[in-house]
């Protein structure tokens, strides 16, 4: 054996307890589920949940007038369904906004990870809806907790012929690596109990699982619509013309850092080389392996592959999987990201189905006034023209239409006024805002609720500029996780309490350089005065066809971010 390192002995942290004494995830949810007196589960049971798909939530607008009347809050559950590549079909769809209706909050929140949200489930309601989300041959378990999550990949087949194998080979690996304990199916879908778990067997992940959740997205070039460089692991596709022939690997991509925690940060992966696809999925798993083993358990704060990576250096990491996994990693190979963002309108793929990039602000599927995105979808879902494909950026495409098809799917979005998308500014168009208040509980400021509000009054600036269908990317959240990818904004707003946001400039526009910090605790004069002196700026001064985030940067007005590298 060579001199590599040797996995660090931790001190676990009280969730890896947790973990190890939870016999395969079970814990006492079943006990907690029965429990009529509390809408909640217990504080332990709050982890386990987690990895079967669901999140403890309060109503947090109620959260004070609640405690003033001596009531618990408002408990209530956030399920998250994992689809891989983001493809559902009608069937699956009509069946979703069902459940939203039913159990939820009336509305589907597709993720930026390419995933369905239902938020304000009540306990009582939960198996209930995790069963209809199984009967479409669907499910939540490993949509979150430490474990591989879902699988994104681009999956708008106009885009290139590489998509089809691509989005099939993010199904593979996100089956590959799902939690083989029968938990999931016992507690959710009333199949048999085993005595104690001693059938269970995780051949990948152990008993304690991963140190952490754990990212992989794909993503074919010149598109990075999925951010591989935010996640644990990316694999950008290279091909030869329609032929895909294998991956560039990039590991050690997060965004999330905790404010005051110097030694927390976002950070982009780092390419380590390129493998044929035969050899991706083996890769893939040792890479997760490696992470299991070497991963920090003792600081959750501390424990995403990133750190990992940073603590023991990039070059040791590769080796280790080279080393354990018998395969040699190829040198990186040429490939080129134009954008991160969503394409919209008409595409053809080579199959002559057509594809529709929809615009959906930030995910959130519902009615609004004339604007019935909701009834839209479902009347497009009930006469089975297409499929329906989350994108990465919380929209959507509609897939697989034909040809005969397209004018009756314009004529259903154009009736209840969802498209066409024309007059939306290229700002709108572009920005992604996570959930945020009232449902996460980790919030310190509005996103979802906010963005749209101070996307008007940024449109107001941009149109005295003439930069209305200018795209630039405008990232918003309610707090330093990351889950908008907000230090991949050219303009990126990080909530720091109620009303107050960082503002960060500069992130490159296909994904590829972190923004920097700029100014901090702006209330909403303050960003829009800093970015009435930018945006005049940015007319007046860029070059031809020059990106807001590359101009902020040439004129050092911030310095460059990260720039993903290649070891
Ligand atoms: Fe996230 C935690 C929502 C994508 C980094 N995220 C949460 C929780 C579950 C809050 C909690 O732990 O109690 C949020 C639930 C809010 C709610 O009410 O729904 C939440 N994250 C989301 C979603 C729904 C945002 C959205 O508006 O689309 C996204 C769901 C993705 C999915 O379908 O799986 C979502 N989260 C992300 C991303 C983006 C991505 O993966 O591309 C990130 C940054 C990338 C990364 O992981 O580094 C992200 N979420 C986090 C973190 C920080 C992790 C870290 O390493 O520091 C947390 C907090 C944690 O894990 O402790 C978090
Ligand atoms: Fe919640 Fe923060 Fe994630 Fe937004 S970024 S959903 S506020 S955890």
């Amino acid at each position: 054996m060579s001199n590599l390192p040797k996995p660090t002995e931790w001190k676990p942290s009280p969730v890896e307890h947790i973990k190890t004494n939870s016999n395969y995830l079970r814990g006492t949810i079943l006990d907690g589920l029965a429990d009529e007196t509390t809408g909640a589960i217990s504080n332990d049971d709050t982890q386990l949940i987690k990895f079967h798909g669901s999140y403890q939530q309060t109503d947090r607008d109620l959260d004070a007038e609640r405690k003033k009347q001596k009531l618990e809050p408002l408990y209530s559950f956030m399920i998250r369904a994992r689809v891989p590549a983001g493809i559902a079909t009608a069937d699956q769809w009509l069946v979703f906004d069902r459940l939203a209706d039913q159990y939820a909050n009336g509305t589907l929140k597709l993720t930026t990870r390419q995933a369905f949200q239902w938020h304000g489930v009540l306990k009582r309601n939960l198996k209930k809806t995790m069963q209809g989300i199984n009967s479409t041959l669907l499910d939540s378990i490993a949509a979150c907790g430490d474990v591989n999550r879902n699988v994104m990949a681009t999956s708008n087949e106009g885009l290139s012929p590489l998509v089809p194998e691509v989005a099939a080979f993010a199904k593979t690996i996100s089956d590959h690596l799902l939690p083989k304990t029968s938990a999931y199916h016992e507690i959710w879908l009333n199949q048999q109990l085993l005595t104690g778990g001693a059938q269970d067997e995780e051949p990948i992940y152990g008993k304690t699982y991963l140190p952490r959740k754990f990212k992989i997205a794909l993503a074919v070039p010149p598109y990075n619509d999925t951010d591989v460089f935010a996640n644990d692991i990316g694999l950008i596709a290279i091909g030869d013309g329609n032929k895909l022939l294998g991956y560039n690997v990039a590991i050690g991509g997060g965004m999330g850092m905790t404010f005051g925690m110097d030694d927390t940060y976002p950070r982009l992966a780092d390419v380590i080389g390129y493998v044929d696809k035969a050899n991706a999925l083996a890769i893939v798993e040792e890479i997760v392996k490696v992470q299991r083993d070497y991963g920090n358990r003792e600081n959750r704060k501390l424990s995403r592959l990133k750190y990992t990576l940073d603590r023991l250096g990039t070059d040791v990491f590769k080796e280790l999987v080279e080393e354990r996994g018998g395969i040699k990693f190829e040198p990186a190979r040429p490939y080129e990201f134009k954008q991160n963002g969503d394409v919209f309108g008409w595409t053809q793929a080579a199959s002559k189905k057509w594809y529709l990039g929809l615009f959906v602000e930030h995910g959130r599927v519902r009615d609004a006034g004339n604007y019935k995105l909701k009834s839209a979808l479902r009347d497009l879902a009930r006469i089975k023209v297409c499929d329906f494909r989350l994108t990465g950026n919380q929209g959507l495409v509609l897939g697989r239409v034909d040809e005969v098809d397209k004018e009756r799917v314009e004529k259903i979005l154009e009736k209840y006024n969802v498209f066409p998308i024309d007059a939306i500014s290229g700002l709108r168009r572009n920005a992604i805002a996570c959930v945020a208040l009232n449902t996460c509980t980790l919030a310190f400021a509005e996103a979802e609720r906010y963005l749209p509000s101070l996307n008007t009054k940024i449109e107001a600036i941009l149109k005295e500029s003439d930069l209305e269908q200018e795209e630039i990317l405008i990232r918003m959240t309610g707090c330093p996780n990351g889950c908008g990818r907000p230090f991949l904004g050219e303009i990126g707003l990080i909530g720091r309490s109620l009303g107050k946001y960082n503002l960060y400039l500069g992130a490159g526009f296909s994904g590829d350089r972190l923004n920097t910090l700029y100014r901090e605790m702006l209330d909403e004069d303050g960003i829009l005065k800093e970015l009435s002196l930018l945006i005049p700026q940015y007319a007046e001064e860029r070059k031809p066809g020059e990106r807001f985030g590359d101009f902020v940067v040439r004129k050092g007005i911030v310095n460059a971010g990260q720039q993903v590298s290649v070891i």
